[in-house]
């Protein structure tokens, strides 16, 4: 076969090749995390985000049957409308492009795309991980065992409480990847900002964690570093609140028998639609403020590699 693999945009292939900071980002929160047209405001706004803290945004996703690195904001905009757009882990991607599909990347197969593409670092708002009642249902997000192989740094808001968190941080510990809060001693749990477990390390600098990356690559460690970065103080969602709502949409969940693949996006529209939007904005400002965080990262980590 002497198709390319990959496919980078002009300007992303420009970036990587001159040694420059770039941000990968997913897609999956774009055709299955959010609604329209809050999913395309935000697309848009994350990758201005990166920009403007200096770094060029690498949009990721499956285009007619097209590994694609770098986005136009006409493939954006018909991604965040697209109607039974497939939700692809990384084991999905090959069967995808055989029948030129169309797909949002979930984290796991965004790791993997920004991995062959050379790119270090990725944000996201919450990795997938160990389900509630996992132990009967087997359901671990792929997710977690992609962090386990490929090194890319991931920086998200930690995990929502829809997961069993303590089972999630046990998780990453089997598989050997790191878990770096940043600026706090918890790990934060999406809406919130302390989920009530520690992190394993904390690190207060984009510049120190740039360093960890670096290190952590020079000793052929072979997995990626999960950077957890609470959600800003005056975006946070009252505990009490936010953990109410999960649990009523975990138990809907159970009741209409959902499971697999369709479980998270189904939990996090029902969220959405019992807090009355309020998930959705805190979801906003927890990308946002992710996406600016791995950019300062990704310079800093360009900086020592030069
Ligand atoms: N959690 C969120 N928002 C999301 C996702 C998870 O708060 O959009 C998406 C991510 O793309 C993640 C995927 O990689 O769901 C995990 O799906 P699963 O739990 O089926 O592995």
């Amino acid at each position: 076969m002497t198709r390319e693999l990959i496919h980078l945009s002009d300007e992303v292939a420009a970036a990587l090749k001159e040694g420059r900071p770039v941000v990968a980002l997913e897609s999956t929160i774009i055709t299955h995390g959010m609604p329209y047209p809050a999913n395309l405001e935000t697309a848009r706004d994350v990758e201005a985000v990166v920009r403007d803290s200096g770094a060029v945004p690498a949009t990721i996703a499956v285009i007619d049957g097209e590994l694609r690195v770098g986005l136009t904001d006409a493939e954006l905009e018909s991604l965040a409308q697209a109607k039974g757009v497939v939700k692809a882990s990384g084991r999905d991607l090959a069967a995808v492009m055989v029948r030129k599909g169309s797909a949002g990347t979930t984290v796991s197969a965004t790791m993997r795309l920004a991995d062959l593409a050379g790119i270090s670092i990725f944000a996201t708002g919450g990795v997938g991980g160990v389900h509630r009642g996992a132990e009967a249902t087997f359901d671990i997000s792929a997710d977690l065992t992609e962090l386990g192989h490929t090194g890319t740094t991931v920086v998200c808001a930690g995990v929502k409480s829809i997961l069993d968190i303590p089972k999630t941080l046990e998780f990453l510990e089997t598989q050997r990847v790191p878990v770096i809060a940043y600026g706090t001693d918890d790990f934060p749990a999406f809406f919130t900002r302390s989920s009530g477990e520690k992190a394993d390390h904390r690190l207060d600098t984009p510049g120190e964690i740039a360093e960890a990356m670096v290190l952590h690559e020079e000793m052929a460690s072979g997995t990626g570093i999960l950077i957890a970065n609470p959600i800003p103080e005056a975006d946070a969602l009252d505990p009490a609140f936010i953990d109410g709502t999960i649990s009523a949409a975990v138990k809907e969940a159970d009741e209409k028998g959902i499971s697999r693949k369709e479980l998270t996006p189904f939990l996090l529209a029902r969220i959405n639609e019992l807090s009355q939007g309020r998930s959705l904005k805190a979801n906003i400002a927890l990308v946002r403020n992710n996406a600016a965080l791995a950019a300062r990262i990704a310079v800093e980590h360009a900086r020592l590699k030069k």
